[in-house]
């Protein structure tokens, strides 16, 4: 297997309820390491850039709304199978379809407010990563 990194955002309705750090100790716990993490208020136009694939979805205007409400955590989390081992820590998109003990399932009560983001492919991984990192806030762990 190999050390991937993949992008993940604490969504507003998470940063709201307090548990960054309860999200934050999930990755660890899993093995996952935070190598770069930050907190922002996205603009509108920042959060339609990061959702572009979705554009043409009836929920796009809901989702944009919803990224721009309040603050988010993004992070770079690094690890073993990092993009796969993260989607799973998450749980379904849709919290009601999420497995017992993931973040949707603990965290997130509706599809439209579901606490985390995870990058689905090692492509969307490296795209987001710079959508909002440069390489020079990434920090790989030396020791
Ligand atoms: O990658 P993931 O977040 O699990 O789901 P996507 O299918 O990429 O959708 C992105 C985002 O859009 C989802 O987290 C919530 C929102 N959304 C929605 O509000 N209603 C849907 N029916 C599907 C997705
Ligand atoms: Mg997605």
């Amino acid at each position: 297997m190999a050390v991937e990194r993949t992008f993940s955002i604490v969504k507003p309705d998470a940063v709201a309820k307090n548990v960054i750090g309860e999200i934050y100790s999930r990755f660890e716990r899993a093995g996952l390491k935070i190598i770069a993490s930050k907190m922002m208020h996205m603009s509108q136009e920042k959060a339609e850039g990061f959702y572009a694939e979705h554009k043409e979805r009836p929920f796009f205007g809901a989702l944009v709304e919803f990224m721009t409400s309040g603050p988010v955590m993004v992070q770079v989390l690094e690890g073993e199978n990092a993009i796969k081992a993260n989607r799973e820590i998450m749980g379904a998109t849709n919290p009601a379809e999420a497995l017992r003990g993931t973040l949707r399932a603990d965290y997130a009560v509706t599809v439209d407010e579901n606490a985390v983001h995870g990058s689905d492919a090692p492509e969307s991984a490296a795209r987001e990563i710079a959508y909002f990192f440069s390489e020079d806030e990434l920090c790989p762990r030396t020791r």
